[in-house]
């Protein structure tokens, strides 16, 4: 079926151009691009003062590239574009002045203290009942993180329309492949310690209850699994052997990739202002097929007395309708008779989308207490930003 269409696709060209070759015309263009995005997600990550939320990602403007071939034959005309914007990102870090405590960060001993803003395995570990719940796991005051939020951005499309060269307005129907992939992690570095609930008693203290530490049986039980180092939990220290103690790394990293394929709608105009200087603006408007897959995984590991390594993954796959618009407009100026120099704006959005930021708040558990992961697609992406190129005509 293919094949066929793309034997009449070529008969349609061939005949078109020996029909007209002399008012055919063809046009390349390269441009640099300078966009900014917005960041639409906004899950806490750390919670209390001096914690950090996905929406502290300021992306700003990243630089990227656009190709474009057309060529208007008789009535009508075909444009094929491919842009990329490789590299959006952000990075940042910060210390807490609290205690980041697992499970309870109420609790009178500890309070005030800073917490894990979703359902994190940590969480549902440290407060197993009856393994976990008499103390308060925790990450000593002064704690340090750092985060990091990237995307990349690029888009293929092809339109058929009304010839762009004989009419002031010309429209085209066409098809558009877009991929929006994004990663944001935090990871965080502090001392481990178990603090009773009942009293505040540090290990080793009169009165102090047994476990100090966090047990392998919550850890497995909530879902983490041992990809290293020994199946044996981790411990808090006595305050009396401060070289006991255990430095300890929790990393959490969220995934999402977007793939959309659709139809979608143009209508452009240009007008000539000089010999010299043309203007042309285009809208474009479409719905698209959106597949996303969305990765979050937590880790905990031991970096200074232990070196045990947990995790655990969840992956889900979603589809849904993707709504998308775009408008811009160019100014042309015309360096010779085949060469023009372009300068552009151009902003564009796509609803439904799977942002990486938001996929810790797709995490939630039944009433077993059991944690689920369903993909969270609700982001709007929104970029905007100038162009400047070159156009050759021939
Ligand atoms: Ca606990
Ligand atoms: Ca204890
Ligand atoms: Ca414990």
């Amino acid at each position: 079926m293919h094949r066929v269409g793309y034997s009449l696709l070529l008969i349609m060209l061939v005949t078109g151009l020996g029909g007209s070759v002399a008012e055919a015309q063809f046009r390349f263009e390269s441009e640099y691009l300078l966009w900014n995005r917005n960041n639409d997600s906004d899950a806490t990550i750390l919670s209390g003062p001096g914690g950090t939320s996905a929406d502290d990602a300021d992306f700003g403007y990243a630089s990227g590239y656009r190709f474009t071939l057309g060529g208007s034959l008789s009535a009508f005309d075909v444009e094929a574009s491919f842009m990329q914007i490789p590299g959006w990102e952000d990075s940042w870090a910060g210390t807490l002045i609290n205690p980041l405590a697992f499970d309870d960060p109420n609790n009178v001993n500890i309070a005030p203290a800073s917490g894990l803003g979703f359902v994190s395995a940590l969480g549902i570990a440290a407060g197993t009942p009856g393994l976990e719940d008499n103390e308060i796991e925790f990450l000593e005051a002064g704690a340090q993180f750092q985060s990091r939020y990237d995307s990349t951005f690029d888009s293929f499309e092809l339109n058929f329309g009304s010839n762009r060269t004989v009419r002031p307005v010309y429209f085209a129907l066409g098809w558009r492949h877009m991929e929006l992939d994004e990663s944001a992690a935090t990871l965080l570095r502090g001392t481990f310690q178990a603090m009773d609930a009942d009293n505040g008693a540090l290990p080793g203290a009169g009165g102090d209850e047994a476990n100090n530490g966090l047990s392998h049986a919550a850890l497995a039980a909530a879902g983490f699994v041992v990809t290293g180092g020994g199946a044996d939990g981790f411990l808090g220290y006595d305050p009396a052997a401060p070289l006991t103690a255990t430095t300890l790394g929790v990393a959490y990293e969220g995934v999402a990739r977007n793939d959309l394929d659709g139809g979608q709608l143009t209508l452009g105009g240009r007008y000539a202002m000089s010999e010299i200087v043309t203007l042309q603006a285009g809208l474009k408007g479409g719905v698209y097929h959106n597949r996303s897959l969305g990765i979050v995984r937590e880790s905990v590991f031991g970096i200074v007395n232990d070196s045990s390594v947990y995790e655990r993954t969840f992956r889900d796959r979603r589809t849904s309708a993707t709504f998308g618009g775009a408008a811009g407009f160019d100014v042309l100026v015309a360096l010779t008779d085949y060469i023009n120099f372009t300068l552009g704006y151009e902003a564009l959005f796509l609803t439904n989308m799977a942002l990486a930021g938001d996929q810790s708040s797709g995490i939630n558990t039944d009433l077993f207490g059991v944690a689920h992961y369903s993909l969270e697609n609700s982001g709007v992406f929104a970029a905007h930003g100038g162009s400047v190129g070159l156009q050759f005509l021939w």
